[in-house]
């Protein structure tokens, strides 16, 4: 037994993460339950490191040094029980499991008990970065138990990715953490994106500019607070060319986005926690809208407008106002995912360090952003932040861009053009920082129909009213 670590499932992920601890100078078992993955793997990149290949599990399992540290990468679900139930009996107390496919958290917790009571420590690791951050420095949250971290964590920090010298990788939490906040970085990136596609919306038809010409104002945003992997794809996805036609790739590609369900999850989740990820909800309804083909048609067919086209008489201050919405609602959007991770942290008591997560995101994942320094800061300033939004830098970012928010909001509605994530983090914003909010009809509402009560603001107590008798007030 010669191998520091181990990977089962060779597909595109595990293929590249089982290189990446390769390149970094591990000796890495390699094992996938067809061994025509492993065969292709050894054939293909067999020369840059110390690649062990087995073709049964024991094998695999036998080539591990004590503690064993498995990887396994196979796809989420049942695929990773089937896994776990063949390798546990092959273990020995003490040895690491490590799921590092997206799991939805609640599985993990289920799997990390499961194991724990089998003498064996389960990781449950949320991996961001797809095929090529696998490859070349990933973003790595990883949960379970903290001892397990000492000697796991070194290994997962050395194949990171690496932003100023340090590692997008850290201890999340106890059990489900890690995957937990992987579930959230992704649907953060729902709403990062559905954002973006928002600001392209708007400024494709307030300034009538093709695919190309929007491209390169991505491009100049990419150079300063908005600078980000998704803004700089942008730029380049906007900026392409079709082969085929010549038009502009996204001129022809079928306008209905899809989802793998992670966004779902944290929306449920939101809802669950009772957490307003508005943002984030936006998001994942815009894909579920443009995906609804029937409503669709029977809307084009039927729906009138009453709109006033959008006119831009300065480009220039327009394309400004709309990055600064887009900045603000981006910053509505990730104050309401970590408020989020906060609500699931205090329900589960993950401890988690919201600050250290934004770290971790600064590199190897999807999300990574030049701001996301900014939400360190923040939760540095005050650990125990409650409103992200409250934080003086972003009190004073956001701020500065309100009256362009609120007028590309109007112009949005004016116009007709939907904007549902721009619009909803602008309510989020004046919602929260509201004095009073009309609630208090809701639950004035509820304890007509229902004598659901409520309390009072001018003393302490619980209320009910007697609607339909003589109105009088009981304290419940
Ligand atoms: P897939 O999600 O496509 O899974 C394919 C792998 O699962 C193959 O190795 C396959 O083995 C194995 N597998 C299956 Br399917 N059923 C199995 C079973 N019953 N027993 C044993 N092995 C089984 O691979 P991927 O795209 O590399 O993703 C791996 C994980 O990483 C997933 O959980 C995914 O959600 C996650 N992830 C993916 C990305 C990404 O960008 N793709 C990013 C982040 C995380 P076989 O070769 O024998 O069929």
């Amino acid at each position: 037994a010669r191998a520091q670590i181990g990977v089962t499932g060779l597909a595109v992920m595990g293929r590249n993460l089982a290189r990446n601890f390769a390149r970094h100078g591990y000796t890495v078992a390699v094992h996938n339950r067809s061994f025509a993955k492993t065969q292709s793997l050894m054939d293909e990149a067999g020369g840059e490191g110390d690649l062990v290949p087995s073709e049964s599990m024991a094998d695999f399992v036998a080539s591990l040094e004590r503690p064993r540290k498995v990887v396994v990468m196979v796809k989420a679900g049942a695929a990773t029980d089937a896994v776990i139930d063949e390798l546990v009996p092959l273990l020995e107390e003490g040895d690491i499991v490590v799921d590092a496919g997206n799991a939805h958290f609640p599985d993990t917790i289920r799997r990390e008990e499961a194991l724990r009571a089998q003498g064996l420590h389960f990781v449950g690791t949320g991996v961001s970065g797809g095929e090529e951050g696998a490859l070349l420095g990933p973003s790595i949250m990883p949960g379970g138990t903290r001892e397990s971290y000492e000697s796991l964590g070194p290994i997962l920090e050395a194949i990171s990715a690496k932003v100023d010298g340090t590692p997008c990788c850290t201890y999340v939490g106890p059990n489900g953490a890690g995957h937990f906040v992987k579930m959230v970085h992704n649907g953060i990136e729902y709403a990062d994106m559905q954002l973006i596609a928002e600001a392209y919306d708007l400024l494709k038809q307030g300034l009538g500019a093709s695919a190309a010409e929007i491209g390169q104002i991505f491009a100049e945003w990419n150079t300063g607070d908005l600078e980000s992997f998704l803004i700089e794809i942008t730029a380049d996805v906007l900026q392409h060319v079709d082969a085929e036609t010549g038009a502009a790739f996204v001129d022809i590609v079928l306008d209905q986005a899809e989802q793998k369900g992670t966004g779902r999850w944290t929306v449920q989740n939101g809802l669950d926690l009772g957490v307003p990820i508005t943002g984030i909800a936006e998001a994942t309804f815009a894909r579920a809208l443009s995906g609804s083909v029937p409503q669709r048609e029977a809307g084009r067919a039927a729906l009138p407008a009453h709109a006033t086209a959008l006119e831009v008489t300065d480009r220039d201050s327009f394309v400004e106002d709309v990055r600064r919405a887009l900045y603000a609602s981006k910053v509505v959007a990730y104050s309401q995912g970590f408020d989020q991770i906060a609500a699931a942290s205090a329900e589960n008591g993950w401890d988690i360090d919201r600050g250290a997560m934004a770290r971790i995101w600064r590199g190897g994942c999807i999300i990574r952003a030049r701001f996301l320094n900014r939400i360190t800061e923040a939760y540095e300033r005050d650990p125990q932040l409650s409103l992200l939004l409250a934080d003086p830098y972003f009190t004073d970012a956001v701020g500065e861009g309100l009256a362009a928010w609120r007028r590309v909001v109007a112009q949005a509605a004016t116009a007709g053009i939907p904007a549902p994530a721009f619009s909803s983090s602008l309510s989020y914003y004046d919602g929260v920082r509201a004095e009073r909010l009309p609630a208090a009809l809701i639950q004035a509402q509820r304890d007509f129909f229902g004598a659901h009560t409520y309390r009072r603001t001018d003393r302490d107590g619980t209320f009910h009213t007697q609607w339909s008798g003589d109105r009088t007030e009981q304290e419940a």
